[in-house]
């Protein structure tokens, strides 16, 4: 295994170029399950999960992740039927209307070869190819990018007392093996992301210490994706439900950035977005990174170039505005 970091390689989805070589990408979460742990329920309804997937794009969401199976501990099994009914409306719709692209979170090819057909441009398998293999064929047919997490188990057993010797080296092999099992598929090199797969069969001093260790996972040349957003190790932390995780999940993605993680998933999007940009700034000593244009949606209310910027020149001293 490499011992450096390495440069991560932007990702190409169809004909447009996501940088994360540059900055660190805000993936906006959409479960169309009535389960999910923080907004089961919420977007069953077709045209309330369309509305929101166009919420957190007009927001500066990078791109949108739909779900139709909950992997919360101790979800059940949905059916391939069940899952393409809540997701394949949805992603129709936003691939129609937005203008960011979507990735589907599955871990069923079928559902995936039909998410792809109907507009979406990555794949999320939170089992990493291993519950289905031929997912990574179908997302190697269609070059779409794959998100590989880690997971000990499934979501139905995963929380059963988790033990590792060395959770972060284990972690690292199997994101290395399940990145070789994606290039024999037929995936290439710079189509893979992986991710630590925070909460998935670990108990919480897992997760610090997967966290703490972040940087050891970009030394496999790879995007890292990171998601915490609300989830249990933050409500431990704070003694919070699931609505009231929105400041513990800033933290938790300021010392992702940090660390290298170049995509962040998340339910609060607004305020994530905010989040990223603000520690990119503190990264580069500078207010207009990345250099040039302003990146996100143009002209949203309160985005760059909106009727709220406040920027100002890069480097101004500061006017009213200090
Ligand atoms: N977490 C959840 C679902 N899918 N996918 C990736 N790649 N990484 C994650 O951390 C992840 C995921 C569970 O959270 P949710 O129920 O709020 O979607």
């Amino acid at each position: 295994m490499p011992t450096t970091p390495l440069r991560p390689h932007d990702l190409r989805v169809g004909d447009r170029v996501l940088p994360t070589s540059t900055r660190c990408l805000v993936m906006g979460v959409l479960n169309v399950t009535p389960d999910s742990f923080s907004d089961g329920g919420r977007y069953l309804d077709r045209r309330a999960a369309v509305s929101h997937g166009l919420q957190m794009a007009a927001e500066g969401a990078d791109l949108i992740d739909v779900g139709g199976e909950s992997t919360r501990p101790g979800a059940s099994y949905v059916d391939e039927r069940t899952e393409l009914d809540r997701v394949l409306p949805v992603i129709e719709a936003l691939a129609a209307a937005a203008d960011v692209p979507i990735s589907i979170d599955t871990r069923k090819s079928t559902v995936a070869r039909a998410a792809l057909a109907a507009g979406a441009g990555l794949v999320n398998d939170v089992s990493a190819g291993r519950d289905d293999p031929e997912l990574l064929g179908v997302a190697a047919d269609a070059k779409a990018p794959v998100v590989l997490m880690h997971m000990r188990g499934t979501p139905a057993t995963m929380q059963d007392d988790p033990r590792y010797l060395d959770v972060v080296g284990e972690v690292e092999r199997f994101l290395a093996d399940r990145c070789d099992a994606a290039e024999a598929a037929g995936v290439p090199h710079d189509g893979l992301v992986i991710d630590p797969g925070i909460g998935f069969g670990k108990r919480d001093q897992h997760n610090y210490a997967l966290l703490a260790e972040l940087r050891r996972f970009t030394r496999l040349g790879h995007p890292v994706l990171v998601g915490t957003s609300r989830k249990g190790f933050i409500g431990r932390a704070l003694a919070l439900p699931e609505h009231e995780r929105v400041e513990g999940t800033a933290v938790t993605v300021v010392w992702a950035v940090e660390r290298g993680a170049r995509i962040v998933r998340v339910h609060d999007v607004r305020h994530m977005v905010r989040t990223v940009r603000m520690t990119e700034a503190l990264l580069h000593r500078s207010s207009d990174w990345p250099p040039g244009p302003a990146h996100g949606p143009a002209g949203t209310a309160d985005g760059p170039g909106g009727a709220a910027d406040v920027s100002g020149p890069a480097n101004s001293p500061g006017g009213a505005d200090r």
